[in-house]
């Protein structure tokens, strides 16, 4: 293409996306989007390219949720369509965890100069009455996003995607945001000429890893708690290494976003770190959000603290409670690789033998006793959340991914459902309840080969946009097995009762107000609606040949729904 060519904006748009190397356009529509529709289809009906592969999504959460999802998965960013400002604030809790979370994608939100002025640019009678709103979708998104900004020109319209894109790309990540004004994507502008711009991950000076690697081969008492260090593979076996070579137990904190650390591994912790704070002489607190409540617990004197993220102290957070020693910036899992090499090269003392032996022998105690717990919840009348997860680790099969939102389940998912398995994690939601199954949609792009279970809790449930996902994944064929984890209501809602009024009226009286869901709804009526498999599960004995069905159904292609009915 030569610099002089010209083409509409939305072309623009569509080639710029296609240089930056977006695999999809996740777009909850608007009729603005009219030039880029029109693109799309000229690109197909005139060169039958279709790459970036276009999903019309029907709700803003789930175009969002898929990009995060997707990156998740894959680590490879991608492009997410907007409504204009009303869109971004209907998108605005799924951003916000992806930017809490650091996940990179470019936002793009149309806009009005001319709101109908000049004709041949009016993007319809509904922006200047309905649509607009004085903030705009710049400054709607800018408490949720890293970077966000107007296309004020069409010759500013390249420019602007490749930094957008390279701003999410790099390190801290996290989403951006442009809005182009319908003028733009109207108008001609020039063809966009070069290339994406290459980046490399900002990563901590090796003087700086050489002197934490040092501190930790030097500790008596070392822990290391994470809960996202390890997206890839990878990032694992370099947390392996270096909890290996320091002889240091591993505890993910709470709700863990990845399989951080394989956990059946004899140095992979069950037990609470706060039990074991007093202890420490040295923490290494890697990708975790908050790595242990209250973060003011006293910590031995001369403990040292070494947070390892892409932004320590959290500047996303207004908190960061614990007095930190070391911190060390850039690319998680560079840095992790970096610190292992230099641990690894030198050999381990007598002392790391004698620590690892006494910490295989305590967290062997807390594998025998979940050992026992799943015996137990097989003799049980009700279904447990341990058998549905004992059931899910044998009938699932090699390479499944599990996307969780879950709040109440979290222990004995983690306890009980991994252990010797392949499967992947990925946490489907970051505090703000709706993302779970939009996540696991993603997954499922990115992993089409795979069986790709998304586990939500009945009030999970219910802040999905479940019609929209179902329909996604009708569409669109994209088949995950949705396992929904029904203790009847939101039973996380009423544990300040229990810390805070154990004898108070609302659990004497059996009147927790806000725990209930009632009645339960028939969830799995919902399947045939969007020609999805569904069932409900009332009794254990039911549990295993409901799962087969669903996992066949999810492999030849149908979304499964299942409705487990939990003992509470
Ligand atoms: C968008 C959003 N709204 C409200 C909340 C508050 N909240 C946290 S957990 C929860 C209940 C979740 O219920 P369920 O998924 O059934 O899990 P359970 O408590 O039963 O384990 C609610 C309402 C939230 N986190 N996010
Ligand atoms: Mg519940």
């Amino acid at each position: 293409m030569s610099e002089s060519a010209t083409m509409n904006g939305a072309e623009a748009l569509l080639e710029l996306f296609r240089a930056q190397g977006t695999d999809y356009i996740f777009c909850s529509p608007i009729a603005a989007w009219a030039p880029l529709w029109e693109a799309l289809a000229k690109r197909k009906a005139t060169s039958n390219i279709e790459s970036p592969i276009y999903f019309n999504c029907r709700h803003e959460t789930l175009a969002v949720g898929l990009a995060s999802g997707y990156y998740k998965a894959t680590g490879r960013p991608q492009v997410v369509l907007l409504p204009t400002g009303l869109g971004v604030l209907n998108g605005a809790m799924a951003v916000r965890s992806a930017y809490h979370e650091h996940l990179p994608m470019l936002i793009v939100a149309p806009d009005t100069l001319t709101h109908g002025a000049v004709p041949g640019l009016d993007p319809g009678p509904e922006w200047p009455t309905l649509l607009v709103d004085l903030a705009g979708p710049v400054r709607n998104a800018e408490t949720v996003t890293k970077w966000a900004k107007e296309v004020k020109t069409g010759t500013d319209l390249a420019a602007d995607v490749r930094r957008a894109w390279y701003f999410a790309e790099s390190v801290p990540r996290g989403p951006t945001l442009l809005s182009v004004p319908f003028d733009i994507l109207m108008s001609q502008v020039a063809a966009p000429v070069g290339d994406k711009a290459k980046s490399s991950p900002l990563v901590a000076p090796t003087d700086s890893l050489r002197e934490v690697a040092e501190l930790l081969r030097q500790c008596r008492a070392p822990l290391i708690v994470t809960e996202h260090a390890a997206r890839t593979p990878q990032d694992q076996a370099a947390l392996v290494a270096i909890a290996e070579s320091i002889g240091a137990p591993v505890f993910e904190y709470w709700m863990p976003q990845y399989v951080n650390f394989p956990r059946a591994h004899p140095l992979y912790a069950f037990d609470p770190i706060e039990t074991h704070l007093k202890d420490a002489d040295c923490i290494l607190v890697i990708g975790a959000h908050g790595p242990w409540h209250p973060q003011e617990t006293p910590l031995p004197e001369g403990c040292t603290v070494i947070h390892m993220e892409e932004d320590p102290l959290r500047p996303r957070a207004p908190y960061w409670g614990i007095h930190t020693d070391y911190c060390i910036a850039g690319d998680i899992g560079s840095n992790l690789a970096q610190l292992a090499a230099l641990l690894q090269a030198q050999p381990s003392s007598a002392e790391t033998a004698t620590r690892t032996a006494r910490w295989h022998a305590h967290n062997a105690v807390a594998q025998t006793a979940a050992a026992q717990e799943r015996e137990a919840a097989h003799s049980a009348e009700r279904i447990e959340a341990t058998l549905l997860f004992d059931t899910l680790h044998r009938l699932l099969p090699d390479r499944a991914v599990i996307v969780d939102e879950i709040i109440a389940q979290v222990p004995a998912m983690i306890h009980h459902l991994f252990r010797d398995r392949d499967f992947s994690h990925i946490r489907g939601w970051a505090g703000a309840l709706g993302t779970g199954i939009p996540t696991a949609l993603g997954v499922k792009l990115a992993r089409p080969n795979d069986v790709v279970v998304c586990v939500i809790g009945d009030g999970a449930f219910n802040y999905n946009p479940v019609p929209a996902c179902l329909g996604l994944a009708q569409q669109y064929n994209v088949p995950v097995l949705v396992i929904i984890c029904n203790n009847q209501g939101y039973i996380s809602q009423e544990w300040n009762l229990y810390k805070y009024f154990p004898s108070g009226y609302a659990l004497r009286d059996n009147n927790p107000y806000g725990r209930v869901i009632e009645p339960t709804p028939d969830y799995a009526a919902m399947a045939p609606a969007f020609g999805a498999f569904g069932e409900c599960v009332t009794a254990p004995a039911e549990l295993e040949g409901a799962i087969s069905r669903a996992i066949g159904a999810v492999q030849r292609g149908q979304l499964a729904l299942l409705d487990i009915r939990l003992a509470s």
